[in-house]
């Protein structure tokens, strides 16, 4: 009799994937490679890295996240090539919650709740743990944990997250090879201006359609509902934010730099500028850039004031300061490579001349220029 070929049961499982031995970064991304090259198993999505403070013994800080996996093995079957993979990349069992090179967690297997002497699943401190929960609700927010039937979001909302943070982009962090899908997510609390009267008149979420997430920023696609009950879709830029200078120097000649932009296919008069990264305040970005885009080092520092760049589609704040008693470095520290930047030393009244002959044409250095005025010219 002929045999009929049975397909395999297709399942979805949630990982949770953590190091703080060795280079912790390569640890991950390899260690998701290996497993979206394993037998029966697909990375679906990935979550951003975070670094996270250790939870058991005094250890260094951990870099955490999580993956879903589409997979034809039985939960024991994923276990074990989660302990193969974990045993590839030099993990060595010493003491329980100890620091580890890397370390798979089998956090959830469809709806299933398992309780055998090797494998519990959900796993058992799923939710109480920001640096398992965080992760997830990016890529699975909608998932019900079936013992607390509660959704991934609505955990992670309960806990307390101040102890984790997004992994910038600059320590190493690049577009990931496997696609981010997630409901839009509030941004992590510490970008969230908190001077600024955000958040009282919240849109109703009807729909999340699309998420592209990117090096410096986020693109999202959502169907809402705005509090005048008008519906639509809306494409909006989630962006970290944006830190400017005004740099003076000793003899009163402000500091500007001249780049190419694409965007224009030409070169742009603005004063230095660079995009937050996540995790930073805006004076370090600043104070960094500042040195990296003129050679200059800013010795006092004066906040300017904060204002939204295009909040129609963006929510981009920029964060404006002034900085005087410039000194010249000796050894400047190198360009971005993707950066081509000259600096133009201008007086105030210059600058000015120049935004009304349409010289200067950056948004954010008029208004940050604005700002800066009844200090640079007096009030008249
Ligand atoms: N096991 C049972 N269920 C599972 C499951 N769902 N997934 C058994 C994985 N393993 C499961 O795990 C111990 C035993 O749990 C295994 O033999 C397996 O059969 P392990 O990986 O050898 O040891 P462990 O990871 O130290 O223990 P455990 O209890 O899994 O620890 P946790 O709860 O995962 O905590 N702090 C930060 N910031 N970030 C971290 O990633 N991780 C831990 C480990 C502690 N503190 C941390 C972090
Ligand atoms: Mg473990």
């Amino acid at each position: 009799m002929a045999q009929r070929a049975i397909s395999p049961k297709l399942s979805q499982a949630l990982i949770a994937l953590g190091s703080n031995l060795g280079d912790s970064y390569t640890i991950l991304e390899s260690a998701l490679e290996a497993l979206n090259q394993s037998s029966g198993i697909r990375v679906e999505a990935q979550s951003h890295w975070y670094k996270t403070k250790p939870i058991g013994p005094p250890q260094p800080d951990y870099l955490n996240g999580c993956a879903l996996l589409q997979t034809t093995l039985t939960p024991h079957a994923l276990l074990a090539t989660l302990f193969a993979i974990e045993a590839e990349f030099g993990r060595e069992r010493r003491e329980r919650w100890g620091a580890r090179t890397l370390d798979l967690d089998l956090l959830l297997f469809d709806d299933v709740i398992l309780q055998t002497p090797d494998l519990q699943v959900p796993h058992p401190r799923m939710n109480q743990r920001a640096f398992v929960l965080v992760p997830l609700a990016e890529i699975a927010p909608d998932w019900i944990e079936p013992r607390s039937q509660r959704s991934i979001l609505e955990l992670a909302r309960a806990i307390d997250t101040s102890d984790i943070q997004p992994l910038s982009s600059r320590s190493g962090a690049k577009l990931s090879r496997f696609a981010k899908r997630g409901e839009a997510l509030p941004h992590p609390s510490s970008l969230i201006p908190k001077s600024m009267p955000l958040g009282s008149e919240p849109p109703q979420l009807l729909e999340h359609r699309l998420t592209y997430k990117g090096r410096k920023f986020d693109f999202e696609v959502n169907r809402l509902r705005l509090p005048n009950q008008s519906e639509g879709d809306w494409e909006c830029i989630r962006h970290p934010g944006g830190a400017l200078v005004i740099p003076v120097t000793s003899e009163g000649k402000l500091v500007l730099v001249n780049q190419y932009r694409f965007l224009v296919q030409g070169r742009l008069l603005e004063f230095p500028a660079g995009t937050v990264e996540i995790g930073e305040n805006p004076l370090e970005t600043i104070q960094r850039e500042i040195e990296e885009e003129t050679g200059y080092r800013g010795n006092q520092w004066q906040k300017l004031g904060e204002f939204f760049l295009a909040p129609g589609y963006s929510d981009e704040v920029i964060y404006a300061f002034l900085a005087q008693d410039l000194q010249l470095l000796e050894h400047p520290p190198e360009q971005d490579e993707d950066e081509d930047i000259q600096t133009v030393l201008m007086t105030p009244e210059e600058v000015e001349k120049a935004i009304y002959a349409g010289d200067l044409t950056d948004s954010k250095s008029i208004s940050s220029f604005m700002l800066a005025r009844p200090i640079l010219l007096g009030s008249s």
